[in-house]
């Protein structure tokens, strides 16, 4: 393993050792007078209830010590049951700068396992007084080997609390005999990635940030070279960074592969506040750029989110009108271009493209019909799509907010080995592919990964930014929030497209979408808010706005609405 291995100085008289019997035949080896005391420095605010979600715990800064000095306790028990080293990263992605929030990642640069999720809620959650039998009732459920070394490696986002909030993590590590490598500051993904190098030997990569930057711009600028572009076709791209770590990251980075690509940062942390006005959550769902950035028509921009692990694209054509090209979109492209790839191959390797139900209708259709890609449906977070996608030798993954990436089989990998005996076109489409590979960050969805991949391929195939929107034409959509009492009284199944409960909802939605063309609804609960959200499209804005409003109505009137009843009109 790279990198310095680092010990906090935050236990130097964590000598005692308490040998306590648990269970039946558990022989427990923990230090808990050190964890008794340096939990109490990291003090759990009575009554505070969190849970783990889709994307970890999130929440204002102020409330997380606890819960960053417990994640680092149970990093250190997850990493010594699984023998490898595990992750955690600090961020609150696109939250407001106030909040934080934390993540585990599994050895394999993944989500959290869930009945981990499950462990982390408790943990997090248990009174003072409670903890250290929480912890303990876990390393017994899990049958973890308390003599085994842990290996904990810490990342964290920009936001003014990290830093501090990522020290007590490593104090959590510490206190359980675990050592760990303080990354510092890293995009999300990059994070992901150096787990998953440091868990497979160096063949994935070389666990360090040049290690990231030297394999993803070596890819990049080889593909680059296969382009038949002239020199006044020169590329550039605008980035608008969110005011977040992915800026400080590119700005490292792009020197590697600025033969290929030059890109204009804006919305860099220079001046503006994380998120605000501005980055992909931003553009995604208020349909319009971010503020400080100015686009001239045709020009090619993009967004990342607070901790770049999402990507949009955009433009201004040439009436001023704004384009938003979303992750369907950028699924579209990638899996089109790698069936082609395929294709050219001669290889019969099988490709899938998953989506969530907030996939545009057309995308769907365009990928099924015209593209003749099998498309697959999970709920919403990005660990339900990333599973699925391990079911295919090309799994090219997507939400429409952004997060995706595309996972290749050890068959793929095979195959483009063998390729030297193949003749020079499937030779030359096989090298493509083996590049393709090296830029996708398979450990996780990565906005800088994928912002590489798109500009390789838009380059490769000569298309503009118009070109690429205009694979199809999204269907018009609404998405509207509605407050309910207990949002848990909404069930769904189907991968969230058809409500269970309560009584008579599915078939309220049902009736609603009837009465328009080309219409679709669901209802489901967020997993990061206390709201149920509400999806509709339809053949025009007018309708999908319009049905968007009936299901909140039904949603209000048969799950339990609280305040004023959803107005029409946005
Ligand atoms: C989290 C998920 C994201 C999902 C979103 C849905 C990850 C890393 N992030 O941000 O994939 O789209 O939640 O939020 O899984 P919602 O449940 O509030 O609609
Ligand atoms: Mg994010």
């Amino acid at each position: 393993m790279g990198g310095e291995w680092g010990q906090s100085d935050i236990c130097p008289e964590a000598a005692q050792e308490w040998t306590i019997q648990v269970g039946q035949d558990l022989l427990v080896d923990m230090d808990l007078g050190a964890i008794t005391k340096y939990s109490a420095l990291h003090a759990k605010p009575s009554g505070l209830v969190l849970q783990y979600g889709t994307a970890g715990f999130r929440t204002k800064a102020e409330h997380l010590d606890h819960v960053m000095f417990r994640m680092g306790l149970l990093a250190a028990l997850r990493s010594k049951q699984t023998k490898s080293t595990v992750g955690v990263m600090v961020t609150a992605s696109h939250n407001p700068e106030e909040d934080n929030g934390v993540k585990l990642v599994d050895p394999l640069g993944e989500m959290l396992a869930p009945s981990w999720e499950e462990h982390a809620t408790c943990l997090a959650n248990a009174e003072e007084q409670d903890m250290q039998r929480v912890l303990i009732d876990i390393s017994e459920k899990e049958a973890v080997n308390l003599q085994q070394d842990a290996f904990v490696v810490v990342g964290r986002d920009t936001r003014p609390s990290s830093e501090k909030l990522s020290q007590s993590v490593m104090d959590g590590v510490t206190v359980l005999g675990g050592q760990f490598h303080d990354y510092g500051l890293l995009t999300t993904p990059q994070l992901h990635y150096m787990v998953y190098c440091r868990n497979t030997g160096g063949r994935y990569g070389k666990a360090t940030l040049e290690g990231y930057y030297q394999k993803l711009s070596k890819a990049f600028v080889e593909l680059i070279k296969q382009a038949s572009c002239s020199g006044d076709e020169y590329r550039s791209l605008k980035v608008d960074c969110a005011n977040g770590i992915g800026a400080l990251k590119l700005r490292e980075m792009e020197h590697y592969f600025s033969q290929g690509l030059s890109v204009q940062l804006f919305n860099d942390g220079s001046k503006g506040k994380l998120n605000h006005l501005c980055g992909a959550d931003f553009v995604k769902s208020h349909q319009k750029p971010p503020q400080g950035m100015e686009i001239k028509s045709n020009e090619r921009c993009c967004s990342f989110d607070g901790d770049a692990d999402r990507i949009v694209y955009y433009y201004h054509d040439a009436d001023g009108h704004f384009h938003l090209i979303d992750g369907d979109k950028i699924a579209t492209l990638i899996s089109s271009f790698l069936k082609e790839l395929l294709m050219e191959i001669g290889e019969n390797l099988n490709i899938g493209v998953v989506q969530t139900a907030y996939a545009n209708g057309s995308s769907t259709r365009y990928l099924e019909e015209v593209m003749k890609v099998p498309v697959y449906c999970t709920k919403t977070g990005v660990k339900h799509l990333h599973h699925k996608a391990q079911e295919f030798d090309i799994g090219v993954y997507f939400e429409a907010n952004g997060h995706g990436t595309a996972l290749f089989s050890t068959a793929v990998e095979m195959k483009i080995k063998q390729s030297e005996q193949l003749e020079e076109k499937k030779r030359k489409a096989a090298k493509m592919l083996e590049n393709i590979i090296d830029l996708f960050n398979q450990a996780a969805g990565d906005a800088i990964s994928d912002m590489l991949v798109i500009e390789a391929i838009l380059a490769l195939k000569g298309l503009t930014v118009q070109q690429w929107d205009a694979l199809y034409t999204d269907l018009p959509n609404r998405q509207l929030k509605v407050q309910v009492a207990d949002r848990r009284v909404i069930s769904t199944t189907n991968a969230e497209r058809q409500a269970v409960t309560p009584p008579g909802l599915q078939e309220a939605i049902n009736d609603l979408v009837k009465k328009y063309k080309l219409s679709r609804a669901f209802v489901r609960p967020s997993g990061t808010e206390d709201v149920v959200r509400v999806y509709a499209e339809a053949d025009s804005q007018e309708s999908a706005d319009h049905l968007a409003h009936e299901v909140s109505l039904a949603v209000f009137q048969l799950a339990g609405g609280i305040g004023e009843r959803p107005q029409p009109g946005f």
